[in-house]
């Protein structure tokens, strides 16, 4: 059992997902939604899940999402030695991960959880044009 749903039409554009689930591995059940009465295979009123009424809609990748990302964020937390993430030089991949950081509250990820990843990030604001990037944004 998998508590993540994905809703299709047969042979819609829903296919698509379908088949990008099962080669990533990640487990889903399906259920066909049925046009004429706007209900799905599973009981529920379609509108309730995708108030536009359109396939692919996807239940709980939220939390699934965010729940992966943590296990992401542990890995990191638990291999981030350097000051960077690949070594003593700031990189791309730490411009990216501080702009992923970022997103924690947003997306309902509290970062103080890791507070190795904290201190990176803050670390990280403090240079000269990441300040100016952000400013450059604001
Ligand atoms: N912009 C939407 C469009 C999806 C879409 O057009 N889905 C079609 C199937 S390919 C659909 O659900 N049609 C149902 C309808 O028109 O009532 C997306 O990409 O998710």
């Amino acid at each position: 059992m998998s508590d993540m749903r994905l809703y299709i039409i047969p042979g819609a554009c829903s296919l698509a997902v379908n088949i990008a689930l099962r080669e990533a591995g990640i487990r889903f059940e399906l259920s066909r939604l049925d046009l004429e009465t706007g209900k799905a295979q599973d009981g529920t009123d379609f509108r309730t899940v995708n108030p536009k009424g359109y396939v692919p809609a996807l239940q709980e990748i939220r939390r699934y999402a965010r729940n992966h990302v943590g296990k992401r964020l542990d890995y990191l937390h638990g291999v981030l030695r350097d000051t960077y993430l690949l070594g003593g030089q700031f990189t791309i991949a730490d411009a990216y991960l501080f702009t992923v950081l970022g997103w924690g509250t947003e997306v309902g990820l509290d970062i103080a959880r890791w507070p190795g990843l904290e201190s990176y990030r803050a670390h990280i604001a403090l240079r000269p044009h990441v300040v100016a990037a952000l400013e450059s944004e604001a």
